[in-house]
């Protein structure tokens, strides 16, 4: 079974579940969302979903206060502002377990928990975020084609909605 997903409810903490109504993965799949859970810790699924769709590039991060030091604090907050990219975003959880946000078609959010073994591919132009969990331990692999346009796109900058790489993303998942 691929991750839980629910309505993100309630106000405070990002790193608290918010837990709201479940989520379907045929409705994720509506908002152009794929996942997939691989049990273990062979690469085998993720080298097949990589091949698949030609992704060749890959790093890993681990996001924790060890790893990241004074850094962390910030960096996560960077992290939760809502964005988009003009690539595609594929992420799998390689220990721990953090969540990413994705705005429903009425614009509410969506959190999906993932947790080891967990993979999704967001898709270009869907609005997002991503916040570790209480646990503050999240390693994951990201995976990337050859020339990854990764800047996030920041929904605060007022041109976003205009953004060529949106506007598909709209004309194909949210209005269609
Ligand atoms: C993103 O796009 O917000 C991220 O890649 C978050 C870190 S990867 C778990
Ligand atoms: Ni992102």
């Amino acid at each position: 079974v691929a991750m839980r997903a629910y309505y993100y409810a309630g106000e405070g903490d990002q790193k608290e579940p918010h837990e709201g109504a479940p989520v379907t993965q045929e409705k994720l799949d509506q908002l152009g969302v794929l996942a997939w859970h691989f049990e273990g810790d062979s690469l085998e699924g993720v080298e097949a979903v990589a091949k698949e769709r030609d992704y060749k590039n890959r790093d890993t991060v681990t996001i924790s206060p060890t790893s990241l030091g004074d850094l962390y604090e910030s960096k996560i907050r960077t992290f939760f502002d809502e964005h988009l990219h003009e690539d595609e975003e594929i992420r799998y959880i390689l220990d721990g377990e953090g969540y990413f946000d994705v705005r429903s078609k009425n614009d509410e959010w969506i959190r999906l928990h993932m947790v080891k073994g967990d993979l999704a591919v967001l898709p270009a132009g869907i609005y997002h975020r991503f916040t570790p969990a209480m646990s503050n331990y999240t390693k994951a692999l990201r995976l990337f084609k050859d020339e990854p346009k990764w800047t996030p796109v920041s929904r605060a900058e007022k041109t976003t909605d205009e953004n060529p790489y949106r506007l598909q993303y709209v004309k194909q998942f949210v209005s269609a």
